[in-house]
């Protein structure tokens, strides 16, 4: 499969960005796409946490792609959207799509919060060029192996979560994959096939546009908003807990 860094530069059909929050396995997504464990420096030793956005083009089953690895970020900002637009490939790509990656169970506040933040940068379109790619999917499997269920099916993941989530992912049309970033090449390649069956099926961005400057005071307020009802929770949360402190209900 991969030989990624070919010397002949050929457009790509599809462009993958690499989106979600810092440790959610972006970098080790790419190397499982591009078929090489050195295409994209991962995991917390690492000597740097990057900061750019760094580019890979490979061949898939006979197709160009171009893997784009961008940094964790938890707040998605005007920077960060001119270094993806500088990330892809000069020939200009066929293909824009998202892979929004985010650890199985730990969907924090503020992972949903980032994601509503792509939603104002990219628009509603966002939605419909994005994959969201499950990682460690090997480590909610050994989980229900340990709680003694026999061949555990992701969809069962997904019918606990909050519908808070579930209406935040049903905007993406259902459109996932769970991931295993540690299983066997041979098994690599495979989910790599299915992914680029979905990303054939989809339409993708062309080029995007210039960052929504515009409306760029509205992308601020509604991060403002998203942070001010988290807080106002909190308070709440942290009130309930001192009254049930004091009157010895906890
Ligand atoms: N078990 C398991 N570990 C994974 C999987 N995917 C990623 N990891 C681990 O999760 C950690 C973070 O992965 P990275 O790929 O570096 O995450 P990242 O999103 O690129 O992180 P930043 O670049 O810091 O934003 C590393 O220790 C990976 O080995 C997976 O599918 N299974
Ligand atoms: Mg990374």
């Amino acid at each position: 499969m991969a030989s990624y860094e070919i010397e002949e530069w050929v457009k790509p059909v599809n462009t993958f960005v690499l989106l979600g929050r810092p440790g959610s396995g972006k970098s080790r997504t790419g190397n499982t796409i591009t078929g090489c464990d050195k295409a994209f420096e991962f995991g917390f030793h690492a000597k740097r946490t990057p900061t750019k956005c760094e580019s890979k083009q490979t061949e898939i089953f006979e197709a160009e792609v171009c893997v784009i690895d961008t940094p964790g970020v938890s707040l998605f900002e005007k920077q960060d959207f001119e270094d993806i637009q500088s990330a892809l490939p000069e020939e200009g790509p066929s293909k824009i799509i998202f892979l929004l990656c985010v650890t199985i169970g730990r969907l924090t506040h503020d992972e949903l919060s980032l994601i509503n933040q792509y939603f104002v940068i990219f628009g509603d379109d966002f939605a419909n060029n994005t994959i969201i790619i499950f990682t460690h999917l090997d480590e909610w499997e050994s989980d229900m192996k340990d709680c003694n269920v026999e061949n555990p099916k992701f969809d069962s993941y997904l019918h606990t979560l909050p519908e808070q989530t579930k209406t935040i992912f049903r905007r993406f049309h259902n459109r996932y994959l769970p991931v295993n970033n540690k299983q066997k090449k041979s098994e690599k390649m495979q989910w790599t096939l299915k992914l680029m069956t979905i990303a054939n099926s989809m339409q993708g961005f062309n080029m995007f546009s210039n960052f929504p400057t515009v409306s760029y005071s509205s992308y601020l307020r509604d991060i403002a908003l998203s942070y001010s009802t988290y807080l106002r929770e909190m308070a709440f949360r942290c009130l309930r807990n001192i009254q049930g402190k004091v009157f010895g209900n906890d």
